[in-house]
């Protein structure tokens, strides 16, 4: 698979990384609310867990997700109804649903050119052995953030396209947010392209609580191990054993939010940052929002956005859609 680099190439990436994780973890934790992004959920370990979090009986949206997939994306390449697509994906994971998505294209004769994008370059390499290029499909791993491989691949190529947006990884978006990121997206975009974005619906709280406090506590160790991460890369100090994994709804955001709560009054030491961080008993660190969404909800970002619902996708339960989205 051919990969190119769109990190900025005269930043040592690692030591840019690395500065921006601290400053941010410093901000974070000297706000009068503590607070960690969950974009730092996913060093090699945390990554490792939330595929682990995806196979779970209690975690739902990717299996739902997978089911839509499986039984209703063959008549994605009759709606699109071309014979070759560029299909990117912001975000690949283990490529499992996109490969489902790449097949039924080939099975009705497109050529294919699949681009993955993805900031990590061990994520890219994980897609180069679960999917293999062929005479119908070519393959083309972009390693970089999300808008600015979409420009790449919208200065090479004039090809129709859909771009694979999944997981309900916007519901770790605050709306507005969500609504900047989606017109971002068609900035990039011809007229006529596609997107397929996943949202995971609102639905019975017993079932969201189940899905982010799983009964193998993988999700607690996904959330805990934030703090390992500041131990080993910013010399940290703290007890993992002194805080608890907190996952609940909270029905007026109509999201699950996730906390690590101090269990204890502590002080902690990150070398690194050359500072303290006192912590009080019951005193919570934000991580994650997983917003949830209604049909009505997405309409409604679809018409901000400026494009045009073609179909909406679901599972037998309707707890998690697929949409399709024309850029018109
Ligand atoms: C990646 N993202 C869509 C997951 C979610 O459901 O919000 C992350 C996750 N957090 C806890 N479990 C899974």
């Amino acid at each position: 698979m051919k990969i190119t680099n769109l990190l900025n190439k005269k930043l040592n990436k690692k030591s840019s990384s690395k500065e921006m994780f601290a400053r941010d973890i410093l901000k974070g934790l000297l706000a009068e609310n503590k607070n960690i992004s969950s974009k730092y959920f996913y060093d090699d370990l945390g990554s490792k867990i939330f595929q682990k979090i995806t196979r779970h009986k209690d975690y739902y949206p990717t299996r739902k997700e997978i089911e839509i997939l499986s039984k209703n994306i063959p008549v994605l390449p009759r709606i699109i109804n071309d014979d070759k697509i560029d299909i990117i994906e912001l975000g690949p994971g283990d490529g499992s649903k996109s490969k489902i998505i790449i097949e039924s294209f080939m099975s009705s004769d497109y050529k294919v050119n699949y681009y993955p994008i993805d900031i990590s370059k061990k994520a890219l390499n994980l897609i180069s052995k679960k999917i293999k290029p062929n005479n119908k499909l070519f393959i083309h791993g972009i390693n970089g953030e999300y808008l600015s491989g979409l420009k790449f691949i919208k200065n090479k190529s004039k090809n129709l396209k859909l771009v694979l947006f999944l997981g309900s990884n916007i519901g770790n978006l605050r709306k507005q947010q969500s609504e900047v990121f989606v017109k971002n997206i068609k900035k990039n975009l011809y007229k006529g392209d596609y997107v397929l974005l996943g949202f995971d619906l609102k639905k019975d709280i017993k079932i969201l609580n189940k899905a982010y406090n799983d009964s193998s506590n993988l999700t607690k160790k996904f959330n805990l191990n934030l703090l390992k991460r500041i131990n080993n890369e910013l010399n940290g100090d703290f007890q993992i054993n002194k805080f608890e994994h907190v996952g609940l709804y909270n029905p007026k955001l109509g999201a699950m939010e996730s906390y690590i709560v101090s269990k204890v009054n502590q002080r902690v030491k990150i070398k690194n940052l050359s500072q303290t961080f006192d912590f009080k008993v019951y005193e919570p660190i934000h991580l994650e929002y997983s917003f949830k969404y209604s049909i009505d909800d997405i309409q409604h970002l679809c018409i901000k956005t400026g494009f045009t619902s073609v179909k909406n996708f679901y599972d037998s339960k309707k707890y998690f859609t697929d949409v399709l989205w024309r850029n018109d």
